[in-house]
């Protein structure tokens, strides 16, 4: 059973501008935002306005609306790093990759040849 949503963790900091990001988009319900340790140029975080750990937490369409923006993001990104593919990733509890736990899609442009940063 995963842990309770954590109002304190960074990401919801983040949305309520408490510290500070470069925004890369917001809607209704949805807020994107460049990652601080980015893996690639331009890697950015896709996370619901609605408060939720992961997947494991989030309401099937709040998931939606972080699926559709990442669609759009991807294609924006595609277009605006030149790139030549896109990595786009979500991890869930630490034995599944997450290290904060509000839910984010990370969307990571990709060049022929280039991996990612660690
Ligand atoms: P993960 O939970 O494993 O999907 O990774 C969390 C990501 O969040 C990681 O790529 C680094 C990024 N990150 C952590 N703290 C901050 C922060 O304060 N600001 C921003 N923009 N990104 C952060």
């Amino acid at each position: 059973m995963p842990a309770a949503y954590d109002n304190n963790n960074i990401f919801a900091k983040i949305l309520r501008g408490e510290l500070p990001c470069y925004k890369v988009y917001e809607d209704e319900h949805v807020f994107a935002f460049l990652d601080i340790m980015p893996r690639s140029p331009g890697h950015t975080l896709v996370i619901p306005k609605a408060p939720a750990r992961n997947i494991l937490d989030i309401k099937p369409d709040d998931y939606a609306h972080v699926a559709r923006a990442s669609h759009k993001l991807a294609a924006a990104a595609m277009k605006a790093f030149e790139a030549d593919g896109i990595t786009v990733q979500q991890f869930n509890e630490p034995a599944g990759g997450q290290v904060v736990f509000h839910l984010h899609m990370h969307v990571m442009p990709r060049k022929d040849g280039v991996a990612l940063l660690p």
